[in-house]
């Protein structure tokens, strides 16, 4: 498959606006097959903290510091995919999106990318952006803070 336009090219305005209410995951494996992951089988696997996070945007400035917490996409993938997988696309139910490469994990006690389910010791609301990927090391523009993700393409 080409490369997404959203590898390339980001707009940098954030989406208010909710695609969908269901925040049921599309868990789509190398092999094609696919499964349903739903925030209550997020809430299963290890529930993991990233402190210190912020959202930093052209649209509303910078808000935070964000405590997320959820599942490590990693442990996600790690359960029903398996490892030797090489990167992930990460897409939201607007078209946002973005790729996360194995390679780039970070090894604890750095933070983990994060399917976020809460925030600040809340459950966090759709409109918040359940699921929202977080990648703690990104700080510059939250342009990998994929709101209402949707799909996660496992290669
Ligand atoms: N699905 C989706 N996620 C997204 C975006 C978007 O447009 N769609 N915008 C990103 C950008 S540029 C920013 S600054 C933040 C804004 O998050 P907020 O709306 O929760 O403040 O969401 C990020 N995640
Ligand atoms: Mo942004």
């Amino acid at each position: 498959m080409a490369d997404p336009t959203w590898l390339h090219r980001h707009v940098h305005e954030p989406n208010p606006i909710v695609p969908t209410p269901d925040p049921t995951v599309i868990l789509a494996h190398p092999d094609g097959s696919e499964q349903a992951v739903g925030v209550e089988d997020l809430a299963r696997l290890p529930q993991q903290t990233a402190a210190g996070c912020y959202i930093v945007s052209t649209g509303h400035g910078t808000t935070g510091p964000f405590t997320f917490s959820g599942a490590a996409l990693a442990d996600l993938i790690a359960a029903q995919v398996g490892d030797g997988w090489e990167y992930a696309d990460v897409i939201a139910g607007d078209g946002f999106g973005n790729r996360v490469f194995a390679r780039e994990l970070p090894q604890p006690p750095a933070r983990p990318i994060l399917l976020a389910t809460g925030i600040d010791g809340q459950p966090m609301s759709r409109q918040a952006g359940l699921v929202r990927l977080i990648v703690p090391n990104e700080t510059d523009d939250a342009l990998r803070q994929v709101k209402w993700v949707a799909r996660i393409e496992v290669h």
